[in-house]
């Protein structure tokens, strides 16, 4: 098999997006040992400290800064006690002319790496910025104006002509959930994108680092050089605000149409969530200053959001055990209701919304609602003994699990069953009808792979016009909560069917 053959949608995955080794313009770097002796430096120092690289590496970091900006920079170095720390430190005095600079310092790989660029005072008070930002945030209702507000403050704060709320689905592809935008640029919400459009090692690092900017996609790289220390590797920057970003996705920006962008990473539950994804137009560089206040509410941000979902999640489940309870309550009263399947099906739908209730019980059968024909139903049974025993299942693609479901998938596409014995299993089912998706994505994301610029590699989708797909026999996928609760049913039938068994043999004796 040759290079050529092994192009595939996985080699995305393989860009050493942290190992490019250089930054982009704007800004400075420099690579010093902790006896702060110079091993690197971008290759544009002159402007910073009027000396070439060559002048520079194997010299004192000592003789080319002011006494004051070493002794900041010593300090600093001593917080960073912590791995991926990144300490920062506004309005500093480097050179002669005057400029003040915002810096971030952090080691990789055992050298700190010093990092510089021009900045301009904020001109505000950050954490007054902040706390009026969170503010507005808490007066939202639900998570879509949640969503929408945290777009906006954010473009208040930054400015571009895009401020995108990206969330990400379990497969990786993401959905534009929110949006604040410059009037008469068109809209991106409710677009989707595929998974292969932010590549694996890309959102590993964005769990590490939570800020990138590209201030502008026709600016040239500058090289940190040497390339390779005595030990031949190349510098690590991973953590650096200043990394130039993958030629593979300036290509995507630039089909895009887009300018400049920054996004900033949303963690909840220690997992990438999304981002917020900022589109300019022309070039745009707010200061690192800017950008810290900006991740800092984006932070906030994210653990409002965490405890918003857990809230939701607490909710929906006290709720479904008081429905637990009263099933309980009720057939101890009348236990002739649990052959009554249009009770069974109401009780437990007002828990886990479902379409349609199959039970199946000593080989007898009972519906409520809209369920798959009787033929259909006995074939998901027999397909259900081969799953896992004493735990419930789910699909949203009842396809998967018996061939030719596609038949009844206007009446039945996605199924949860709840097993209530052993063996021979009985199961009570609750049916979810097809949910025709028509999902908006950005572009064809089947498209098929094409070779650009960059060699023999994927390049990005180049038609970002809007591609409708339809997803057929699938239904609304039941959620871990949902499972979480058919869980707590399933010890309330359980104990129901036993309670059930027990006093019809005590009749019997
Ligand atoms: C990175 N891809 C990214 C980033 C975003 C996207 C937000 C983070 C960098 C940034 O902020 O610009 C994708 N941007 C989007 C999406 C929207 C958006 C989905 O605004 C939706 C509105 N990209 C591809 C393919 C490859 C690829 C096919 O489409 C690989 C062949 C690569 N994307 C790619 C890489 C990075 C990236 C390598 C990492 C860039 C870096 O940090 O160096």
């Amino acid at each position: 098999m040759s290079e050529f053959d092994k192009v595939d949608l996985t080699n995305c995955d393989r860009e050493p997006i942290h190992l490019l080794g250089a930054i982009q313009p704007g800004g400075f770097l420099i690579a010093v040992s902790t006896d702060w002796i110079i091993g690197r430096v971008s290759q544009n120092i002159r402007d910073l400290l009027g000396h070439d690289p060559d002048e520079l590496i194997g010299m004192p970091l000592a003789d080319y800064i002011p006494g004051a900006f070493l002794h900041d920079l010593r300090n600093k170095v001593s917080y960073l006690s912590t791995p991926d720390m990144v300490e920062r430190l506004f309005g500093c005095q480097i050179g002669t002319s005057g400029q003040p600079f915002d810096v971030a310092l952090h080691f990789s790989n055992g050298q700190i790496v010093i990092e510089a660029e021009p900045g301009t005072a904020y001109g505000g008070d950050a954490t007054n910025s902040v706390r009026a930002m969170m503010a507005r945030l808490d007066q939202t209702r639900d998570l879509q104006t949640f969503y929408r507000e945290g777009a906006r403050q954010v473009r208040a704060l930054l400015g571009y002509d895009r401020v995108m709320v990206y969330k990400f689905a379990a497969s990786g592809a993401g959905e534009v959930v929110a949006e604040a935008v410059k009037s008469g640029i068109g809209s991106f919400l409710g677009l989707h994108y595929p998974a292969s459009d932010i590549p694996r090692q890309a959102r590993a690092l964005y769990k590490r680092n939570l800020v990138r900017i590209v201030r502008d996609v026709d600016a040239h790289p500058i090289p940190v050089v040497p390339a390779l220390d005595v030990a031949g590797a190349p510098l690590d920057l991973s953590l650096s605000i200043l990394r130039s970003v993958s030629p593979i996705h300036i290509e995507y920006l630039k089909n895009m149409g887009v300018g400049a962008t920054l996004s900033i990473s949303i963690i909840v539950d220690d997992e990438l969530w999304g981002l917020f994804a900022c589109h300019n137009y022309s070039p745009r560089s707010p200061t690192f200053e800017r950008r810290s206040v900006c991740e800092l509410f984006a932070q906030m941000f994210s653990m409002r959001l965490e405890s918003r979902e857990r809230r939701q999640i607490v909710d929906y489940e006290r709720r479904a055990r008081d429905i637990s309870d009263q099933l309980l309550g009720a057939v101890a009263s009348d236990e002739t209701l649990l052959n009554d399947p249009d009770w069974l099906g109401d009780i437990l739908t007002s828990a886990i919304p479902a379409t349609g209730v199959g039970v199946w019980i000593n080989g007898n059968y009972a519906f409520s609602g809209i369920t798959p024909p009787t033929e259909d139903f006995r074939r998901i049974v027999r397909a259900l003994n081969g799953t896992a025993a004493g735990r419930v299942y789910t699909t949203d693609h009842i396809g998967s699990l018996i061939p030719d479901a596609s038949s009844f998938a206007d009446r039945a596409a996605g199924l949860l069953a709840i097993p209530i014995s052993r063996s021979p299993r009985d199961y009570v089912i609750l049916f979810r009808a097809e949910l025709k998706q028509s999902v908006r994505w950005a572009g064809d994301p089947h498209k098929p792979v094409e070779y650009g610029p960059n060699g023999p590699r994927l390049t990005p989708r180049e038609s970002f016009e809007e591609w409708k797909e339809t997803v057929d026999g699938h239904s609304e996928p039941f959620t871990p909560s949902e499972l979480r609760v058919a869980e707590t049913l399933r010890a309330t039938l359980i104990e129901v069917v036993l309670r059930l068994a027990d006093e019809a043999a005590a009749e019997r004796r």
